[in-house]
């Protein structure tokens, strides 16, 4: 069997190599749907019977007066009928593991969803042949949502819901995810929705980290707190949600330094800031383009400070989305938006729906 894994993750292969075997995948994903289809052609209608002409010059006899012959009856296609032929299951599950993992879905989630389709497969029955491949489809659209059931976090929602006043969300990744730009997307959608916010500079670390919050707050009109460069993180997050108390904000959302979740003493400060900031949730930024490594940075985050929800950024980038699939399931935290582009305006709340559209469109 071959290693699509380690395939998928060879430098080597050049982007129009994995674009080619992708569309080859769907398309041998598509042909043996479409063997399904033609696999068990309905019998020939029986081949009407032709006398042939008789050459008897004796006049024929009166012909018997004879009842009007009754209608053929239609054969019968016995509800539920048509089941896949077992031997190909095993043909469609590969190619639907290969589609899965070329899409970027990670592989414990591939894995498992073939063999919820496995289960599911052989007891697909459908009146016409015909209907299969549409049954299969349907079949695995509906293994993917529940997968994702209860995986999506609505962040209006949960805005509107909560009493408490002002609200503390951390935003917490490794480096160059896309943490601030979400902050400054976050901030202009809550604005838009009538609720207000303080930005805490968090990221006291990163040179120009300031500088980069303080020109989203400036345009989109949004109050930042700050400290000097190199100051103790948590004591900003302590400042703005103090600032934001006495206005009544509805919001502080903290910035955090991009941080290796293998560098325990970053991930330490960071556990000192979650102390002192005590956010009411923890927002976990992953890149979609990191795969099977976005998991397990999600979860490293999670052992350190709990992560509540999180949101996949650059989703615009990546070919399939199936990254997104894999956050939201194997993580088990819910996913709250998708960054599909770099301008504030491209934060979108997860849709499951959409998403599956995109991994097999
Ligand atoms: N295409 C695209 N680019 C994005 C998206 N989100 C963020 N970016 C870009 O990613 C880059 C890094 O974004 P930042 O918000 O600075 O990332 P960060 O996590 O705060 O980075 P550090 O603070 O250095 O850890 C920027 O160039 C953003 O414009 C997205 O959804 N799509
Ligand atoms: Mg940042």
């Amino acid at each position: 069997m071959t290693d699509v894994g380690e395939e998928a993750e060879d430098a080597s292969v050049s982007t129009e190599d994995l674009q080619k075997s992708e569309d080859e995948l769907e398309a041998e994903l598509e042909a043996e749907l479409a063997e399904l289809e033609e696999g068990e052609e309905d019998e020939p209608a029986a081949e009407a019977e032709t006398s042939s002409p008789e050459l008897d010059t004796e006049p024929a006899a009166e012909p018997e007066p004879q009842p009007e012959p009754e209608p053929e009856p239609e054969p019968e296609v016995e509800q539920g009928g048509y089941q896949i032929d077992p031997e190909r299951v095993e043909d469609l599950l590969w190619d639907l593991e290969l589609v899965l993992l070329e899409a970027d879905v990670a592989q414990e989630v591939a894995r498992e969803l073939r063999d919820e389709m496995e289960r599911r497969l052989p007891r697909i029955r459908v009146d016409a042949k015909s209907e299969v491949p549409q049954a299969v489809e349907s079949e695995l659209t509906s293994a993917i949502r529940s997968l994702l059931e209860g995986r999506s976090f609505k962040f209006d929602e949960w805005l509107l819901t909560e009493d408490e006043r002002p609200l503390t969300v951390m935003f917490v990744g490794v480096n160059g995810t896309g943490k601030t730009t979400t902050i400054a997307r976050v901030a202009h959608r809550m604005k838009e929705l009538g609720f207000s916010s303080v930005l805490a500079a968090g990221d006291t670390y990163r040179a120009g980290a300031i500088e980069q919050l303080k020109q989203h707050g400036d345009k989109l009109g949004v109050r930042v707190v700050n400290h000097e460069p190199g100051s103790d993180a948590a004591a900003v997050a302590f400042d703005a949600i103090d600032h934001a108390e006495s206005r009544k904000k509805d919001l502080v959302l903290v910035d955090t330094a991009g941080r290796m979740q293998t560098d325990s003493n970053l991930m330490d400060e960071l556990a000192k800031i979650d102390r002192v900031a005590d956010p009411d949730l923890t927002i976990f930024v992953g890149d979609s383009l990191a795969g099977n490594d976005a998991i397990e940075q999600a979860k490293e985050f999670d052992k350190a400070v709990g992560v509540d929800a999180s949101v996949l950024t650059k989703v615009d980038t990546d070919a399939k989305g199936g990254a997104a699939l894999s956050i939201a399931h194997a993580v088990g935290k819910p996913v709250a938006y998708l960054g599909v582009g770099e301008g504030y305006d491209d934060l979108i709340p997860f849709d499951p729906d959409w998403m599956i559209e995109r991994i097999f469109e």
